[in-house]
């Protein structure tokens, strides 16, 4: 699945062609980056807000994407940096991602995370007007979207029934752009990806929280985790394996939605112990609290998903297991922690 670096750039398959990036600023949106560069696309991305400090990250990161400001509330925005990219496929990536924050935020998050997928569908039919079906179209749909589970594992038709606003934001976004392939015939594919996970994963999420708690606390610069749900049971992927299923995606002729998971769920707990044993750390409970202020109003108990038509399609599989993906990042969380003290 790796790229054959052989090719000349202009036998590359994204020689010629563009892609438009929301969300550009994210994980997802910075190994798409990398990875659409490096298969010879010219990379354009939308950057939202007047001062973001995540700018300079892409800038350092993928110093050839070129961006464009814009909003996925705001459609001139997005018709702004449609105009000036013109682009072939457009990576409709940029949500308001975090679950437990979509209940503070719920209207936010609809206009955002729900809305701003119809604002970007909306767009670009504008934009590509009777050329529409030249441009294909990818959303990130989600597998919050299953909520409370109806069937295990997880596959494109089970039953949707999300547990949180994120997750019914989502659930509109997704059958919006289902809407918009079956009524204007437009490439439009929606990717439900389970949880991925990287170094570059927001700190606000639960590998990312453990993986640099258990950095610090190995360091000594911590001496407590504190918790909510240790139960939760997730199929968690490697975000860099994970944009290799979108793009590929929307390589096939025919549009269409693909489950991408491991196929393998863990809990919280076992996240925990993997993370202390790979720094040599048994006894974890006596730095581990937990605290009700990290409930959720209504949880997703476990996750685990059917990707066997992404294999048989896209000829896509996970590459990085769940034990080599928490020890990446808490290696990734030391070193950076170490260089922060020279
Ligand atoms: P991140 O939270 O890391 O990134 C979200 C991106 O959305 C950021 O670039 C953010 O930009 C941007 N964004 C937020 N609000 C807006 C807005 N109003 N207009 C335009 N852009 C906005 O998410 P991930 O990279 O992890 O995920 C990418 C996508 O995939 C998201 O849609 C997420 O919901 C979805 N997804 C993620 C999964 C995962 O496990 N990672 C699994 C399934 C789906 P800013 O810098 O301005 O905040
Ligand atoms: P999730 O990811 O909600 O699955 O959404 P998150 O890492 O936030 O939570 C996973 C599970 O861990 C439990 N948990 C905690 N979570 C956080 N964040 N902090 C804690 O302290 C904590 N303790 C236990 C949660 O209750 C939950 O069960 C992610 C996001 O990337 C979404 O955008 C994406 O759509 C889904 O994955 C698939």
């Amino acid at each position: 699945m790796s790229l054959d670096t052989s090719l000349s750039p202009a036998t590359l398959p994204g020689a010629g062609r563009t892609a438009l990036v929301t969300g550009i600023t994210g994980q997802d949106g910075l190994y798409l980056a990398e990875l659409l560069l490096a298969k010879g696309y010219e990379v354009h991305g939308v950057v939202r807000g007047q001062n973001n400090p995540r700018r300079e990250l892409v800038e350092e990161l993928v110093p050839d994407v070129q961006l464009h400001t814009g909003d996925l509330t705001d459609m001139s925005s997005l018709l702004r940096a449609l105009s000036a990219s013109n682009p072939d496929e457009v990576y409709n990536l940029g949500a308001i991602s975090f679950v437990a924050y979509s209940w503070e935020n719920a209207a936010l998050t609809s206009d955002v995370t729900g809305k701003g997928v119809l604002t970007m569908l909306e767009a670009l039919r504008l934009h590509a007007g009777s050329d529409l079906d030249k441009v294909r179209f990818y959303q990130a749909s989600s597998s919050e979207m299953f909520g409370k589970v109806q069937e295990v594992p997880q596959r494109e038709t089970t039953l949707l029934w999300p547990r949180s606003p994120y997750g019914v934001s989502k659930v509109f976004g997704h059958y919006m752009t289902i809407n918009y392939r079956e009524s204007y015939g437009m490439h439009a594919s929606s990717g439900i990806l389970f949880n991925h996970e990287s170094p570059r994963r927001g700190e606000e999420f639960v590998t990312r929280k453990v993986t640099k708690a258990v950095a610090k606390i190995h360091l000594g610069l911590q001496d407590e985790l504190v918790l909510g749900n240790l139960d939760a049971q997730r199929d968690w992927g490697y975000a860099g394996d994970y944009v290799e299923a979108m793009w590929r995606m929307l390589q096939q002729d025919e549009a269409d939605d693909y489950v991408i998971a491991t196929g393998v769920s863990h809990s919280i707990r076992d996240l925990v112990t993997i993370a202390f044993d790979h720094v040599g750390i048994s006894g974890w409970e006596q730095f581990v609290r937990q605290d009700p202020r990290f409930l959720r109003p209504a949880e997703v108990d476990t996750l685990v998903g059917d990707a066997s038509k992404a294999k048989r399609v896209l000829g896509w599989e996970p590459q990085v297991d769940f034990d080599s993906l928490v020890r990446m990042m808490v290696d990734a969380d030391l070193e950076a922690l170490k260089a922060g003290w020279k």
